[in-house]
């Protein structure tokens, strides 16, 4: 088993999640700040294949232009050096006060316009540094309280600005597609587009529907007590699952946001197989916080473990597919049957509405055979099949 990261794995780093101070609700930074520069550096000696970015990790909010085109310049430069792709970007709406009540849905009209100036900007930089993808976290986007936010009124806000931001690609001639990250809470009290089902029901009222997808983050769905492989596949089946954010999270709590492959490993057992599964080729991007615990060396070990945990859950996925035993299992548990449609070529309802009735007293006596299948999982899983 090669657990070494190589660049056909893609895998992608947020440049914001190396940078993380250790920053909490209750304490100070822990770790100094960290340049983009740096990062990307480092990024590209662990095995890195590309980077996603907030305008502000890149340049700080309130920069000169002198000072953004300086730094702009050596960010380029850092990529150049190293090789790394800028597979995704993303926009800073939730750290400024001024999105204290959300970007795109905030009551506040002149925060709104202003909040569609910072993305259609930092489009403009995102397509220059070729990136396919561009990540929507509407962290802000929310309330606390009942009846601060007219809910159906800020859907309508939030479609408008997606839908201006469609255009604007459009006109722009860009290849960049958006995919919006659900959350459920936190840091407002509730979120709009809680969760990858809201989403892609959303997403079928815009005015340019092919041109967004979704950003599951396998934390995000677990705060809601969702099932992450499963919102994971959802996504693949309606061909919206345009990024990944993998991390690791303990059930539905604050969001821990735990390198990859911690916290829930059997839940990240089954996103990689889900994966593996489909046809999904964008960047394997990991979106994890080293804890405030850590030093320096710590978030590199952090992010290092990330791809590690990556490449061993792959080998056991698909060691559990090849498995032989894991084959007859699958027979047993009748998963080729639910791939043949419940009717027959050329039957209709009424064919089937006169069919004779099955011995449903037999068929509710039969097992599925369900658990035996889990427990080779969980045997794989465990390291004791290979
Ligand atoms: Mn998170």
């Amino acid at each position: 088993m090669s657990l070494t990261p190589s660049p056909e794995d893609k895998f992608s780093f947020g440049i914001w999640t190396v940078q993380y101070p250790g920053r909490d609700p209750f304490g100070d930074p822990t770790r100094a700040p960290m340049d983009a520069v740096r990062a990307v550096q480092k990024l590209a000696e662990l095995g890195a294949y590309g980077v996603n970015f907030h305008d502000d990790d890149v340049v700080p909010f309130g920069s000169s232009e002198t000072e953004r085109e300086r730094i702009l310049d050596g960010f380029k430069k850092a990529l150049a050096d190293t090789g790394l792709v800028v597979t995704t970007a993303t926009t800073n709406l939730f750290n400024h006060p001024v999105f204290k009540d959300g970007g795109f849905t905030s009551n506040d009209r002149a925060v709104r316009r202003f909040a569609l100036q910072k993305v259609m900007r930092n489009v403009d930089l995102a397509a220059e540094l070729g990136a396919k993808v561009y990540v929507a976290w509407g962290g802000r986007e929310g309330a606390e309280s009942g009846a601060a936010k007219d809910v159906a009124v800020a859907l309508d806000r939030y479609k408008e600005g997606f839908d201006l931001l469609g255009q604007y690609v459009l006109d722009q001639g860009y290849d960049l597609r958006f995919a919006i990250e659900p959350k459920p809470n936190e840091p407002r009290g509730d979120i709009l587009l809680p969760t990858v089902g809201h989403a892609l029901a959303f997403i079928e009222r815009l005015e340019h529907p092919e041109l967004v997808g979704v950003n599951p983050e396998i934390g995000h769905e677990e705060m809601a007590g969702l099932n992450a492989a499963a919102g994971y596949a959802q996504a693949l089946w309606q061909g919206k699952l345009f990024h990944i954010d993998l991390n690791g999270q303990t059930g539905p709590r604050y969001d821990q946001d735990f390198r990859f492959g911690a916290g829930n490993a059997r839940g990240a057992f089954w996103v990689v197989d889900t994966l593996l599964a489909s046809d999904y080729d964008g960047p394997v991007h990991f979106d994890f916080k080293t804890p405030r615990t850590e030093d320096d060396e710590g978030v590199w070990g952090a992010a290092a473990a990330c791809m590690r945990n990556y490449l061993i859950l792959r080998e056991k996925a698909r060691a559990f597919r090849a498995d032989p035993e894991v084959q007859q299992a699958l027979e047993a548990a009748r998963l080729p049957e639910l791939a043949v449609p419940t009717l027959a070529e050329g039957e209709t309802w009424r064919d089937l509405k006169d069919a004779p009735l099955p011995d449903v007293e037999a068929l509710g006596a039969r097992g599925m055979a369900f658990e035996h299948l889990d427990q080779l999982a969980l045997e794989h899983l465990y390291g004791v099949r290979s």
